[in-house]
């Protein structure tokens, strides 16, 4: 409710200070008796609320959770993330999202979850998300583009990602073509884009962006810990997950703004700056064949173009590279 996240603004305010109850109760303009009930919804949603007599309270500790208060708190976008669709345990966040945006959710909608049971990868992979972890999150999107151009998104999303990480953690991260960010060669993040179309236009784009946040090594499965990696142990440091949404939310809103009104130039050029692949020599493996050649760079639609040995230029829609 939004007396909740004005609560949570006051007692954020009072920066881990003792706020009085008619301190509370007249910055918020309702009764004693009101805001206990939101104290206690807060409590059951994790936050530890500690309150002294004639001190009045405080918030002791927040829940590492990502929530919708948490997320929405400080929050300075202003379409991306203003919409939560906040779940503890789902299947996948995109197929959540696949039927919000069916049922007309608004652009900047969001479904985070703590877990997913059968969160996907592309191809029908999967993409392992351990409770409390990671982030987990479809974010839906409305941009009036054709079809062909919707693979720009992917890359958007992965220069807003690889943007917001390195503000978050100080990390420096690089972009395979299209979707994974590597640190230290290892994959911390996986982006999957999703479309509703007519044959002329898109509808809804889902973009699904999992970060490997707080885990340790023995979170991950066995047969990820040689290729995965996350934030925490690059930086060897936890970091708040709902900040780093926030930040993905903030980078993401201002290269769309800018994709909207100016196109692709600017994004081409900044996903350029953080591809570790151009260049150099990489086998791509699409579904019907294999190509070894050298990554050339990426074209005006986000199609990677690729030169074999003969010279001869190969266009890459969807493949996955070894470097
Ligand atoms: P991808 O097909 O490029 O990568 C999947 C492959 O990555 C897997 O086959 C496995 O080898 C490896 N992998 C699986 N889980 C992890 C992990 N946690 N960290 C590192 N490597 C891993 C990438 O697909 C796109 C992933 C998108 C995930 C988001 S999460 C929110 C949204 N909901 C959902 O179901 N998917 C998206």
């Amino acid at each position: 409710s939004s007396i909740r996240q004005q609560l949570l603004e006051v007692f954020s305010e009072a920066d881990g200070e003792f706020v009085s109850g008619q301190t509370i109760s007249e910055k918020l303009g309702c009764s004693r008796t009101a805001i206990w009930k939101h104290m206690e919804d807060l409590r059951r949603e994790g936050y530890e609320l500690e309150a002294v007599r004639r001190l009045g309270y405080r918030i002791a500790k927040k829940p590492d959770k990502v929530t919708n208060n948490e997320i929405s708190l400080g929050l300075q976008t202003e379409v991306i993330g203003r919409h939560i669709h906040y779940e503890e345990t789902v299947d996948s966040t995109q197929k959540i999202a696949a039927r919000l945006a069916f049922e007309g959710a608004p652009e900047g909608t969001v479904v985070v979850a703590e877990e997913q049971t059968a969160g996907r990868g592309r191809l029908s992979r999967i993409w392992h998300s351990p409770k409390g972890t990671g982030v987990w999150m479809s974010i839906i999107l409305r941009p009036a583009i054709p079809v062909q151009q919707a693979p720009q998104l992917t890359l958007l999303a992965a220069v807003s990602v690889a943007q917001a990480i390195e503000q978050v953690t100080g990390l420096s991260v690089g972009i395979k073509w299209p979707n994974d960010i590597l640190i230290g060669g290892k994959k911390a993040v996986g982006i999957l884009t999703e479309l509703q179309a007519d044959p002329d236009q898109v509808n809804a784009v889902i973009i699904g962006i999992g970060v490997n946040v707080n885990q340790q090594r023995e979170h991950f499965a066995e047969e990820i810990l040689p290729i995965a990696t996350s934030l925490a142990i690059e930086a060897g440091t936890a970091f708040p997950r709902a900040s780093l949404m926030q930040a993905v939310f903030l980078q993401l809103e201002k290269l769309y703004k800018e994709y909207l009104t100016n196109g692709f130039g600017i994004i081409k050029l900044l996903w350029e700056s953080y591809a570790i692949s151009i260049g150099r020599e990489i086998t791509a493996r699409t579904v019907t064949s294999t190509i070894v050649g050298t990554a050339k760079g990426i074209t005006e639609e986000g199609v990677l173009l690729l030169e074999d040995r003969d010279g001869r230029i190969h266009a890459i829609h969807s493949a996955d590279i070894e470097i």
